[in-house]
């Protein structure tokens, strides 16, 4: 029925602010910090009415903000799926309640990709790639104790995330051409700092060759060089360490020869996910993938960039 008075502008353009609800994985790590930052200044910034909620990184946690934010009936539904699988019931939830969904930072494995508008977030794949090939390029120099095989640690993400999943592929598929590179145990530490730090102290009792540690962020690389340190061993030089990330704590780290290389996943994503929010909302056309930029670091090349990095 009209409104009567012919006027007025068509759908939900208008004065009336954007509502978001957003279903955030936790505070697990500084990458997740700036993550989270990036996008309340953003919504501010933006005029978006953002509506927030912290998992604590459980997935009930997520499916639960979800809903809520059906019930609402916000404009638009944005989050980051702490895990790749379990999320087709409520997205359907959401596409019959006509509300878009926006995928940022890690992906679901739904096979129906009408579930979501938009993926941005990074291509942790060529992140592990990254990793990997500087560890073939530096081969000579990371087989630590010259006994030509380069024993190699990983410290795992959050298990089923994609990240963990993809990180790892990519840094499997960029290695495996050279047969000295082997990754000899592996195991989660959750992308946290403690997790990375205890994982590392039982790599330590267990493996009696490591040359090598790959963590699939900073935060479990700072922990693994807490431990690494408390086993009388110098971070970067008796065993080296490649991260994921380049968040400060990371950086100084890497400035300090404590890291060696830092490939960089970019969290400050809430300029482009505000911008693909308005247009998801106005019913334009978006495209289906956003690829995030961003690059990686030497020790010389943080030093550089080490005083004016945001996060
Ligand atoms: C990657 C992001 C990961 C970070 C971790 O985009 O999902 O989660 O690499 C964070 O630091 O915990
Ligand atoms: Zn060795």
């Amino acid at each position: 029925k009209s409104d009567g008075d012919g006027g007025g502008s068509a759908g939900g353009g208008g004065g009336d602010a954007i509502t978001m609800g957003f279903a955030q994985v936790g505070a697990e790590s500084g990458w997740r910090t700036a993550n989270t930052k990036s996008i309340q200044e953003t919504a501010k910034k933006d005029g978006i009415d953002l509506k927030f909620s912290d998992a604590q990184q459980k997935q009930e946690n997520q499916i639960k903000a979800i809903r809520s934010y059906i019930q609402q009936k916000v404009d638009v539904i944005a989050f980051s799926p702490v895990v790749e699988t379990g999320w087709d019931a409520v997205l359907q939830e959401a596409k019959r309640a006509k509300i878009p969904v926006i995928l940022t930072d890690r992906s679901v494995d739904s096979k129906d990709d009408t579930l979501y508008a938009t993926f941005l977030g990074s291509d942790f794949i060529e992140e592990g790639k990254k990793a990997g090939q500087w560890l073939v390029d530096n081969a000579a120099d990371a087989d630590v104790d010259k006994n030509g095989s380069i024993n190699v640690v990983e410290l795992q993400g959050t298990t089923g995330a994609a990240p963990a999943i993809d990180r790892k592929e990519g840094f499997a598929d960029a290695t495996s051409g050279d047969d000295s590179i082997k990754v000899v145990a592996s195991q989660t530490g959750d992308f946290t700092r403690d997790g990375g730090k205890k994982v590392m102290e039982s790599f330590l009792k267990s493996q009696k060759d490591i040359d090598v540690v790959y963590a699939h962020n900073d935060d479990m690389g700072l922990g693994a060089i807490e431990a690494i340190e408390a086993a009388g061993k110098k971070p970067g030089v008796d065993i080296k360490i490649i991260t994921v990330d380049a968040v400060k704590d990371g950086m100084t780290a890497l400035s300090e020869g404590k890291i060696n290389y830092i490939v960089e996943c970019n969290p400050l994503l809430g300029p482009q996910l505000m911008d693909l929010a308005k247009k998801v909302v106005a019913g334009e056309e978006v495209p289906k993938r956003v690829v995030t930029e961003e690059s990686a670091f030497d020790q010389e090349q943080a030093t550089a960039v080490l005083a004016d990095r945001k996060y």
